[in-house]
């Protein structure tokens, strides 16, 4: 175990390149090993999620490589994985649980798996239910409703999902399992969550069209049982999740301007930029493209005076893994700001209204948590405190940030743990001072 000190800072300029998305990454594991064919992954993240990923699918007998800068998937189709020789391991990826599952469930043979205990605190009902009205045997091992998971072979049928939480996982495990179908797969979810399987899949050459209630108070993704998904060439875009630590590190820290290069501006995904803007951030997206249907952007920050607002609704999905982050910048903000309709932070690698509460509580901030979010006074100074991060990788960055422009020391305990999404974290910081 680490732990990290860190003391305030001004200037920070340059330009920096993010690593690859996280939420991608996986995908173009997963999809590539279930298609036919190879499919090279250029600017893969090498997180520790990710690696999980990569290693259960090896388990499950595809040839993963990794050539110069480049991965190498090389597919067996859509009924060519075999049998694991023993229990998965997930890790701490909440993506690799619950979108493998969907796969596991469509297949002929036995599997389990399990992570550490963040993983198997999670909760896995949310996929075990709509799996299990498909006709999957998937079963909580400890009758917990969360993993370790047993899955064994069902016959899948379609079914249409109305699901009661936005959660991309969700949405792509039924998905996932609607590729292993008898009919039809489709699923509504309250709001639209990102939609990096939906894209993805599409170009992998799946059946699936997405529709948009008229009120545009929903989404439904369909999906219809195909013969085989092609490989394909991916060039991962920068994560924007990442990118939010030094957007707000730009915005906050004196005398800033920082350029952050290559970041995925994916709508479903980039809720942090409207933030900044209702904030009243220098923020500039420049070089706007499209690379593989993903947008992409060059964004310049610059440091600037932020204002408390209050964040809720069809939002929340777009920024709910920017959220520790945001709130250290409300912290800093001039008034109040408001995080609602957020319940779904209770939930992740730890109880992010908790953490992020407690550690801006010991940073000496005016915070109150609620059931759905948190309520921030802006406007006092930081002081430097021992940050528990009980491992969470986005509370272990955001307070790093806090660190940047608190008075005396902070401390990051267990700062090891950015290794999960982003484990150049640090060094990508040093290029800065
Ligand atoms: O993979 P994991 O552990 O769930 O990671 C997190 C994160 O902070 O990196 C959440 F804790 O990101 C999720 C995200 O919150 C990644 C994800 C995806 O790739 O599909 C979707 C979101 O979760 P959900 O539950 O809203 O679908």
């Amino acid at each position: 175990m680490t732990s990290l000190e860190l003391n305030a800072v001004t200037g920070l300029k340059g330009t920096v390149t993010i690593p690859g998305d996280k939420s991608i990454s996986h995908r173009c594991i997963m999809f590539g090993s279930i298609a036919k064919g190879t499919t090279e992954v250029h600017n893969f993240l090498n997180g520790a999620d990710c690696r999980a990923t990569i290693d259960c699918f090896r388990q499950l007998g595809i040839r993963i490589e990794k050539k110069d800068d480049v991965i190498l998937v090389h597919g067996n189709g859509l009924h060519g994985l075999h049998a694991p020789k023993t229990i998965l391991n997930v890790g701490n990826s909440g993506t690799t649980t619950r979108l493998i599952s969907g796969v596991l469930a469509g297949q002929p043979f036995d599997s389990k798996l399990s992570g550490d205990e963040s993983l198997n605190s999670r909760p896995m009902k949310r996929i075990m239910e709509p799996l299990t009205q498909m006709g999957a045997n998937i079963t909580s091992i400890l009758r917990n409703n969360c993993a370790p998971l047993y899955i064994t072979p069902g016959e899948l049928h379609g079914i249409h999902y109305n699901s009661p939480v936005a959660s991309a996982q969700v949405k792509s495990c039924i998905l996932l399992a609607g590729l292993y179908a008898d009919g039809e797969t489709a699923v509504t979810e309250p709001s639209l969550s990102r939609n990096h399987t939906e894209l993805m899949l599409k170009e992998f050459g799946a059946d699936l069209h997405t529709s948009h209630a008229l009120d545009g108070t929903s989404a439904t993704v369909l999906i219809r049982p195909c013969k085989e998904l092609y490989g394909q060439k991916i060039i991962v875009p920068g994560d924007i999740s990442s990118a939010a630590y030094f957007i707000a590190a730009g915005l906050l820290v004196p005398d800033s301007e920082i350029l952050i290069q290559n970041v995925g501006i994916n709508q479903t995904r980039a809720g942090i930029l409207k933030v900044c803007e209702d904030m009243g951030g220098d923020i500039t997206l420049l070089r706007e493209r499209t690379e593989g249907g993903e947008p992409i952007a060059d964004i310049l920050v610059r440091t600037s005076k932020l204002k408390g607002i209050t964040i809720g609704g069809d939002i929340i999905p777009a920024l709910i893994d920017e959220i520790p982050v945001i709130a250290v910048m409300a912290a800093m903000a001039e008034g109040t700001t408001v995080i609602k309709d957020a319940a779904e932070l209770k939930v992740k690698e730890t109880d992010r209204i908790e953490t992020v509460t407690d550690n801006l509580a010991a940073m000496g901030v005016n915070v109150t948590p609620t059931s759905d979010g948190m309520i921030i006074t802006g406007g006092s100074t930081l002081h430097g405190a021992n940050i528990h991060t009980l491992l969470d990788h986005r509370i272990a960055m955001a307070f790093s940030i806090a660190a940047l422009v608190a008075d005396g020391t902070t401390k990051i305990l267990d700062s090891q743990c950015v290794d999960v999404s982003y484990p150049t974290f640090y060094d990508t910081f040093e290029e800065l001072l």
